[in-house]
């Protein structure tokens, strides 16, 4: 049902336009059969995680697929980052951007190594590289760039600065599994990258992760302290945790991955029904991926400009939420102003301007093969009848306050 007046917002009492909660993130479920199939071969065998042979295959898919030398299959994401930083000799600080998720610096923190946030260049959402050197200090061990919604941060730029420095490198390529960057996939860039395989990411194998590097030596260290820090039998070398992923969720990325390409293929139309369907609203913009790059096309980025639109993002998503489109803000509010960064550093903010702006203008909208284009349509059809309205909108919230 398309909505014609403003009283027939959900917000205001109407009917929301979908019965059912449409979610950002809502998994991907490969061939089912094949899952299945694969669950029953894990049991036969009885090998349920620690190396076992899914676990074995998926790294190795993975690494010929990204074009490196080692991937190791890790738990989560966030642990992969703690393993990666430590197998890096990460301490002191490493400057990174505060427009992530907090996994980004709480892996940092975690290990007692300082998160410095910098600042974001605007058009890219990514970290803004004329920014980096100044937070450089005696203590600085490391810089973490985060390619956000798998778009490649400045790679060239960070590297330029990380070999003036003697500083290590690594990437949050989190969002960026199946992007390119001048071509070539993410994945093989500084000294480690690290992937999410979260049951939100468009591959998933319900948690998990992997780090990726050309370096022998990191990639042995990082495999033994994914496992304790064994170097054999009864032989621990190191300090190390348990970051092993099972041999269900690796069932799950095998699965995941023979379907890779028709779920970019489906993310990648909804990305182009939202953009057509969407254009042209004074002061909305869906963030542009480039053509010639690959790109999963996970995220559906609407950005708002306040002193345009007719309302505000904030508003725009309270009216969302009432008729079961749950849009998210990612990443609001920017790490520095989450514990415990908000009282480590309450000064921080002022050298993240771009950052603080960034954080109140964007949001995610649903996407993925959970979401039909139909639905799409509905969604793009409501969000252009809010700002068509937003004038009246607005009188009325004020109204009922
Ligand atoms: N670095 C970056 C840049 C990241 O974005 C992330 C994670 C990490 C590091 C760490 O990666 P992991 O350690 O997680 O591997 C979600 C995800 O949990 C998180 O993985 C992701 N980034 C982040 C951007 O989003 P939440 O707290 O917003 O998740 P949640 O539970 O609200 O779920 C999101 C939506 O998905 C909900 O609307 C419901 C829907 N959903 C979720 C799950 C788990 C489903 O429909 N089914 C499901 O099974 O963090």
């Amino acid at each position: 049902m398309r909505k014609t007046n403003i009283n027939e917002l959900a917000l205001f009492g109407g009917p929301p336009i979908f019965n059912q909660v449409l979610h950002v993130g809502r998994p991907n479920i490969g061939n089912r059969q094949q899952l299945l199939n694969r669950i029953n071969d894990m049991l036969d065998r009885r090998w349920l995680t620690n190396n076992g042979p899914f676990v074995q295959e998926l790294e190795e898919k993975l690494a010929a697929y990204l074009g490196v030398a080692h991937c190791i299959a890790i738990c989560n994401a966030t642990v992969a980052l703690e393993i990666a930083a430590r197998a890096l000799g990460l301490a002191g600080e490493v400057i990174l951007p505060s427009f992530t998720f907090v996994a980004s610096a709480h892996a940092l923190q975690w290990q007692k190594i300082t998160p410095v946030f910098c600042d974001v260049d605007p058009l890219t959402h990514n970290i803004d590289p004329l920014k980096v050197e100044s937070l450089i200090t005696p203590k600085t061990s490391g810089i973490m760039g985060v390619h956000v919604w798998g778009r490649a941060c400045p790679i060239e730029a960070l590297d330029e600065i990380a070999q003036k420095h003697q500083l290590k490198l690594l990437f949050d390529a989190a969002h960026a599994f199946g992007s390119t960057h001048q071509g070539r996939m993410i994945g093989g860039f500084g000294d480690t990258e690290v992937f999410s395989f979260h049951a939100t990411k468009f591959f998933n194998t319900f948690e998990g992760g992997a780090v990726t590097t050309n370096n022998d030596d990191i990639a042995g260290k990082i495999r033994r302290m994914r496992n304790f820090g064994f170097a054999g039998l009864d032989n621990v070398v190191d300090i190390g945790t348990n970051g092993k992923m099972s041999e269900v969720s690796a069932a799950m990325g095998l699965t995941s991955l023979e379907s890779l390409n028709e779920i970019i293929g489906v993310n990648h139309n909804n990305y182009l029904a939202y953009s057509s369907e969407l254009d042209g609203i004074p002061g909305v913009q869906l963030i542009r991926y480039a053509e010639n790059e690959k790109n999963s096309y996970q995220y559906v980025v609407l950005e708002i400009d306040e002193n345009v639109a007719s309302i505000s993002r904030d508003t725009l998503v309270e009216i969302l939420h009432a008729e079961n489109i749950r849009a998210r803000r990612y990443f609001y509010p920017g790490c520095h102003q989450m514990e415990p960064y908000r009282s480590n550093f309450p000064d921080a903010g002022r050298n993240l301007p771009e950052t603080e702006k960034l954080t109140l203008k964007v949001l995610q909208l649903p996407t993925g093969t959970a979401v039909r284009e139909e639905e799409i349509t509905r969604i793009c059809a409501l969000i252009r009848f809010i700002f068509a309205n937003g004038t009246k909108i607005r009188s009325e919230l004020t109204l009922g306050i």
